[in-house]
């Protein structure tokens, strides 16, 4: 396998940290002990956690107003691969991708196929992009593309979807995500239930191209770039239309496509309660769609959906197993700084949701003992399973610490003297 950071560097990296390592998980073994958990279980368990990466995500992101392109910045599909391989190494956490065409488009499936193998890395679900006018395209999606009032636009779009599913195939993908910006931006623009009925009808004709191992993944989002009536606003009607569609039709929840507050745990129970929980897209926010890193606001929500997560394991046993992938901008930050932290504050949700006695919270609910239940799960959520995760990491020869060793082998700097910055480009094309 190509290591992208020679992996010297890592193994001198995690030397110097051992012995603090070692006494902290000591302890932290002592104090799981006396509350009856096995640490050496959660670290296998730590260590079998994986989130895939978003492509769009390793390159600076931006805002409508401006972009502030950071330095190295990959420039292509190869490059972001390179990255990504990267954060995997140092989190031992991320060994799949998630694709998004026709910006990772690539000329050679095959060969980036083998170029991502050689890397580590596999491909997760594979995102169409209708929300955006292509190169050359015959026509424009400027009043939606599967909902489109246009036939053409609307046979466009599927087409666009299909080759998604071909292009993703091809790579050894068994997923396609459907996120559609349509919807109205005035009151009368369109008849809402139209829309919806557009949309149903497009999307039979992507399902029935999909092979039958793949499963499809609706994504919702509360608005934006619709900002009075979004097609596909809500869990309701992503679950209607999962239904409508069929068994390999699934919803997919991004954590910041819903109106701050939303209780989104008990969105991911109902879903997975009726079979329909495909996925997530991980990330964080304060107001709406914010891409901000995972955990890095309210990571008690982040637990709470980790929580439901393992309840339903727990009731469904192998045959539940969402998605699991990041979606997040980074703006401010080193993108794969970023993706390094919320991979680890994702795996730290799944870790600490293991944790939560499940037998004493039914006793409590059962006796509506509410003071002790919720004292359950705080228990759990303030347990700080750091000591975990960095055990899990060294045992499975990552970093201790992913971005001090990130900073000390100087991969960026080394990147900005290789890839020299582009005039505009962009990490997402959405700026
Ligand atoms: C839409 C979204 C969707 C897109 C990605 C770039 O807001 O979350 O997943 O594919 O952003
Ligand atoms: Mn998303
Ligand atoms: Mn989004």
């Amino acid at each position: 396998m190509d290591y992208v950071i020679n992996t010297s560097l890592v193994q001198q990296h995690n030397a110097v940290l051992r012995a603090d390592l070692e006494a902290d998980y000591a302890a932290l073994a002592g104090t799981l002990a006396r509350r009856g958990q096995d640490i050496e279980k959660l670290t296998t368990l730590a260590q079998g956690f994986q989130v895939a990466l978003p492509s769009w995500g390793v390159g600076t992101g931006g805002t409508r107003f401006a972009r502030f392109p950071g330095v190295g910045e990959p420039r292509n599909v190869e490059e972001k691969l390179a990255d990504c391989a990267v954060i995997n190494q140092l989190t031992g956490a991320t060994p799949l991708v998630s694709l998004h065409f026709p910006w990772d488009k690539p000329s050679d499936p095959k060969a980036l196929f083998e170029r991502a193998k050689s890397l580590g890395l596999s491909f997760d679900a594979v995102n169409s992009n209708t929300f955006q006018d292509q190169a050359g395209q015959a026509h424009t999606y400027k009043y939606g593309s599967l909902t489109a009032m246009s036939a053409a636009a609307r046979e466009q779009a599927v087409q666009h979807n299909i080759e998604c599913i071909e292009l993703g195939r091809q790579l050894g993908s068994k997923g396609l995500t459907v996120w559609v910006g349509d919807g109205a931006n005035f009151p009368g623009q369109s008849n809402l239930r139209g829309a919806l009925e557009r949309y149903l009808d497009s999307m039979r004709g992507i399902y029935a191209a999909l092979p039958a191992d793949w499963l499809m993944y609706i994504e919702h989002k509360l608005f934006e770039p619709a900002f009075y009536a979004t097609t596909i606003a809500d869990w309701g009607t992503s679950f209607a239309c999962a239904q409508t569609l069929g068994e390999k039709a699934k919803c997919l929840v991004d954590l910041g496509h819903h109106a701050p507050n939303t209780n989104i745990e008990m969105i991911v129970a109902r879903l997975a309660q009726f079979g329909k929980l495909g996925g997530f897209h991980f990330n964080d926010s304060k107001y709406g769609d914010d891409d901000l890193d995972s955990g890095s606001i309210d990571p008690f929500q982040l637990f709470l959906v980790f929580n439901e997560l393992a309840d339903a394991a727990l009731r469904d046993g192998p045959a539940f197993k969402p998605a699991y992938m990041l979606d997040q901008s980074h703006n401010v930050t080193d993108p794969i700084e970023s993706l390094m932290s919320s991979a680890v504050e994702v795996q730290r949700a799944y870790v600490q949701a293991a944790l939560v006695d499940r037998i004493a919270l039914a006793g409590f609910q059962e006796a509506n003992d509410v003071h002790q239940a919720a004292q359950t799960l705080k228990r759990a959520f303030r347990t700080d399973v750091s000591p975990i995760l960095a055990m899990a990491r060294m045992r499975s020869g990552a970093a201790v610490d992913p971005v001090a060793c990130y900073r000390t082998v100087g991969y960026r700097a080394q990147k900005a003297a290789e890839r020299p910055a582009k005039a505009g480009a962009s990490g997402s094309g959405i700026v």
